[in-house]
């Protein structure tokens, strides 16, 4: 019964407790939610990522377009790579995920 640690952030992620990820996991894990393979997330994405993490209801529809508009730079209604760093602080508030620099 032997687990090989692997170096990608597996989804062990519980719905309590402070995390802690690095930027590169953070896009990784919020990568898992592109569900149309797009590389952009997209407002019911993030709803997933959210809901993933204990979120769920209106709240969370609420809480999904805050984070998109509160990152979108350039208004396409998506969150594309460069723009995930300004998720920062959204990851902190509503998702529990502390984004440390290593
Ligand atoms: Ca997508
Ligand atoms: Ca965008």
């Amino acid at each position: 019964m032997a687990f090989k640690q692997g170096r990608v952030v597996k989804r062990s992620v519980s719905s309590k407790g402070k995390r802690e990820m690095t930027m590169e996991e953070f896009k990784l894990w919020l990568k898992e939610f592109d569900d149309d393979g797009d590389g952009r997330i997209s407002k019911e994405e993030l709803r997933e990522a959210i809901r993933s993490v204990g979120g769920g209801g209106w709240f969370t529809t609420w809480k999904s377009g805050r984070g998109i508009r509160s990152a979108d730079d350039n208004r396409d209604g998506f969150i594309s790579d460069n723009e995930i760093n300004n998720l920062v602080d959204f990851a902190k508030k509503q998702l529990g995920v502390k984004i440390v620099p290593y």
